[in-house]
């Protein structure tokens, strides 16, 4: 295919040379846990923590409530991830680079890491003579189910290629005279809204005959009720066969728990191709029945009736396409996945939402417009992919590895348990007219697979560069949902597992640390963090104004959006004004309470800090500049006079002369944080390029500081920048302090490609990233790595960052 398409011209469908490129009986040379245990120091310091958790975690288990942090079933990598399918928002199915269906997230927010058996690709090839020569599955996973279900492929020949949103399967079964590619393509366009939110995947199957007999090829594609969690018994299933304008196939109806869940498995009706249905099969039989239907006819059995009557608990069903092809011909066979899931609700709250695609598609007999409009419009979403992708993968500055991470670390928005819902009438009177919400909905991802509460905003602050560079609006609607919270207050007292003292949930005038979590009511009921009063954290209120500032000028600081700016204003003053309180000894600069205050939540800050400090100055830079442009000048008069003297505060209080210091602890202050220059890289990253705040040496010397210590001599340079570094050591003061936080890394490389260090920013990166490879992290990218051996939390938001990089590079190409 890949030669005929070149020569067409049509380079949108071509493998690409970059992304994560693994045969299907690959094996990762390393392997990484999540059993990381601290030195005894740390862990005698964490006890009460241990404990207080050990207690929460037994009494949410007894209320039937789901953790937000489950540390007693910390999940190890599976190390067989690939590219997951679907839009944004819609609920997504992961699929494994040996093919399976896998890593189901369909429940709203609740991950379920479920490889289902019967969820398969089949082959089935004729030769001239119509004797079956070759039947298999197309996939080389371990099965424990229908065990006359064949992989009779030989993985060594079959290659996968994962650049999200597409993934290609290419089987050289020359042996049988075919060689099948198979391309994956999931609607998921940089600021495409209408495209992006479709519950679909595409799977054009290419079967080229390569031999100079005629062959009859049949892709069967077989799936399942459920998610392959045995609690799915709720009710029962049925199917449907049905024909519907350009295409055919079979519609499972089942249930989730309590909510309706519809699936449909079509193929494209084509004058050359037959297709056949299997309107039920028992999934836990041994498939027998199935599979000799394939092998005898390359087909199903004629069915009967198009509905099947009976009702099962537990059913699968599956369509089958047949075609012939002459001697060194090539045919093509597309089918697809619908998953309808349009009305979704949470434990805690009685309200239910719809999801975004329904405004286009409604909420009933949807699902086969679906089918028909994605059929009718893949390849415009292949051809806008592959103009989105181009402008990186042709631009041969960039090393190799970073144009496949750059848009594989994208598959977490998608695969981030993200919700994308549509307002209902009642939150569309509270709105004003022209609050982006109204069009764009209301916008939510997790902030790990297994961290599960909603846009954690501590850490958004890092993953939003590649929301804000790819789909803008739905980071405005997010920062809408976050300048409403602002104001809200929730009395509810309770007991933070750090600090062991109790706290009211959501004060007044601060900002969340996330928007709730999905086995409570998100949205609704915000902080579902148990760790901490994060109502005085010290860097949600600053990193509340960065992002504002960040999403206004970023695109023209000329001319900044005025309107947004106008919108988000008050929160931001509000917010600042309450900030301002922590100044205790009036320097202008705020101080850390000698607990984690922030989003290094285990790692100690006392007085003012780097981190904290620094992100305050540049919030502080960001409301003058947002005050003048509102034409507020004694506003802008009060901030510029407050960074003036904190400006002076921070350089002689935190400054050594090679970088500035972690804190201002008496034992601790020396650590050298790879983050120290947060507030920087964000003012960089807002397209202002200015040293008034952080002095131009200053910020060149701490970065050549970080890149000495905290990255070449971290694991000989090759693991990317380590979180802390003291007397040439790493930092045992924390848990976090001996990480490498994956998403702190891309940042910090995006930082030193500002600064002109490009070698350095990609080589920081790039050991990082190599690291993972070698360890099978391909789309299950952890929030820390350790030296070695070990990582924490799988499939995490924060290195979403890497988005921060291509602005910087971008940046620094245009100069
Ligand atoms: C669906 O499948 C599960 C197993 O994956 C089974 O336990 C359940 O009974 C089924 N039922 C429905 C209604 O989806
Ligand atoms: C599969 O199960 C059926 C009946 O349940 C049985 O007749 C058949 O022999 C089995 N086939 C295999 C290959 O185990
Ligand atoms: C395939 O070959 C047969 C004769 O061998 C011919 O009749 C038929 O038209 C060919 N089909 C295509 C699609 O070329
Ligand atoms: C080779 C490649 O591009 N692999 C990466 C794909 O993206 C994931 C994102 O999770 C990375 O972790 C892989 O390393």
């Amino acid at each position: 295919m890949n030669q005929e398409d070149k020569a067409e011209g049509n380079l949108s469908t071509v493998i690409p040379k970059y992304g994560l490129k693994v045969k299907l009986d690959h094996k990762y040379p390393e392997k990484r846990d999540q059993k990381y245990i601290p030195r005894i120091g740390v862990v005698w310091s964490m006890l009460p923590l241990i404990f207080r958790y050990l207690i929460y975690y037994l009494k949410s288990k007894w209320n039937g409530i789901k953790v937000v942090m489950d540390y007693v079933n910390a999940r190890d990598p599976q190390q067989i991830y690939g590219v997951p399918i679907g839009g944004i928002g819609c609920g997504t199915i992961g699929r494994g680079f040996r093919g399976e269906f896998c890593r189901f997230q369909l429940r709203p927010g609740i991950y379920e890491w479920n490889t289902v058996d019967a969820d398969q690709f089949i082959v089935t090839i004729k030769d001239e003579n119509q004797a079956t020569i070759l039947q298999s599955l197309l996939s080389t996973f371990p099965k424990s189910s229908l065990s006359s279900w064949k992989s009779r492929i030989d993985g060594d020949k079959c290659h996968y290629t994962g650049l999200y949103p597409r993934a290609w399967i290419e089987y050289d079964l020359s042996d049988y005279g075919v060689y099948l590619t198979c391309r994956q393509i999931s609607p998921v366009i940089p600021n495409d809204y209408a495209n992006s939110c479709l519950p679909c995947a595409v799977f054009v199957w290419n079967v080229k005959n390569v031999c100079n007999a005629q062959r009859t090829v049949t892709i069967a594609f077989t799936f399942k009720n459920g998610t392959g969690n045995p609690s799915d018994n709720k009710a029962t299933c049925s199917s449907k066969s049905f024909v519907y304008e350009n295409s055919e196939g079979v519609i499972l109806y089942n249930n989730l728990d309590t909510i309706q869940c519809t699936y449909a498995l079509s193929a494209k009706t084509k004058s050359e191709i037959s297709v056949s249905k299997c309107l039920y099969f028992d999934p836990k039989s041994n498939g027998s029945e199935v599979w000799s239907q394939l092998e005898q006819n390359g087909e199903f059995d004629k069915i009967k009736k198009s509905v099947h009557e009976d009702f099962y608990c537990e059913m699968a069903v599956g369509i089958a396409s047949k075609v012939t092809v002459n001697a060194s011909q090539s045919e093509e066979i597309e089918l697809s996945l619908v998953w309808h899931i349009p009305t979704i609700s949470f434990p805690s709250s009685k309200k239910t939402y719809n999801r975004y695609y329904t405004k286009q598609f409604g909420t009933d007999n949807a699902i086969l417009k679906i089918v028909v409009y994605a059929f009718n419009n893949y390849k415009m979403w292949e051809q806008r992919i592959y103009e989105w992708q181009r402008k990186v993968l042709e631009d041969s500055k960039l090393p190799d590895w970073y144009k496949g991470a750059l848009f594989n670390e994208t598959y977490y928005i998608s695969d981030g348990g993200t919700l994308w819902l549509l307002l209902d009438d009642e939150e569309l009177k509270t709105m004003s007219e022209n609050d982006p919400r109204i069009e764009y909905g209301r916008f939510a991802y997790l902030e790990g697979q297994e961290y599960i509460m909603y846009n954690s905003y501590d850490v958004h602050f890092y993953a939003s560069h590649a929301l804000h560079k790819n789909w803008p609006m739905l980071q405005k609607c997010l920062q809408y949902d976050l300048k409403d919270f602002v104001s809200l207050e929730i009395k509810e007292n309770v007991k933070e597992l750090y600090e062991g003292t109790t706290c009211e949930r959501k004060k007044a005038n601060s900002v969340p640390h996330d928007a709730g979590s999905p086995s409570e009511g998100p949205l609704t009921l915000v902080n579902a963090y148990p760790i901490h009063d994060v109502s005085t954290w010290r860097d949600l209120n600053s990193k509340f104004v960065l992002q504002t500032f960040r999403d206004a000028f970023a695109s023209s600081p000329e001319n900044p959006d005025i309107d947004y700016i106008k919108n988000m204003y008050d929160a931001c003053f509000t917010v600042v004004q309450k900030t301002l309180k922590n100044d205790v000894d009036e320097d202008g600069l705020i101080k850390n309470q000698g607990i984690p205050d922030q989003t290094y939540d285990s790692w100690v800050m006392t007085g003012v800090s780097a981190y904290c400090g620094g992100l305050w100055l540049s919030a502080l830079y960001g409301m003058g500049i947002m005050a003048e442009k509102l034409g507020k000048l004694d506003d802008k008069k009060l901030f510029e006079n407050i960074l003036n003297k904190a400006k002076v505060a921070f350089e002689k209080k935190m400054w050594n002369g090679r970088y500035y210091n972690f804190d201002c602890s008496t034992d601790h202050s020396k650590a050298i944080m790879a983050d120290q220059l947060c507030g920087h890289w964000y003012l960089m990253s807002s397209g202002i390029k200015t040293y008034d705040i952080f002095p131009e040496d200053h910020v060149k010397t701490a970065l050549k500081t970080i890149y000495k210590s905290n990255v070449e001599l971290f694991c000989y340079g090759n693991m990317g920048a380590v979180n802390g570094i003291i007397e040439g050591q790493v930092d045992t003061a924390s848990v976090q302090s001996v990480e490498v936080w994956t998403g702190v890394t891309y940042a910090l490389a995006a930082t030193m490609i500002y600064e002109g260090m490009i070698e350095e920013g990609f080589k920081t990166a790039g050991g990082m990233y190599n690291s993972m490879i070698r360890c099978g992290l391909a789309f299950d990218t952890p929030e820390a790595l350790y030296a070695e051996k070990h990582m924490r939390a799988v499939a995490y938001m924060r290195p979403l960052s890497i988005w921060s990089m291509q602005a910087a590079w971008e940046n620094y190409i245009s100069r």
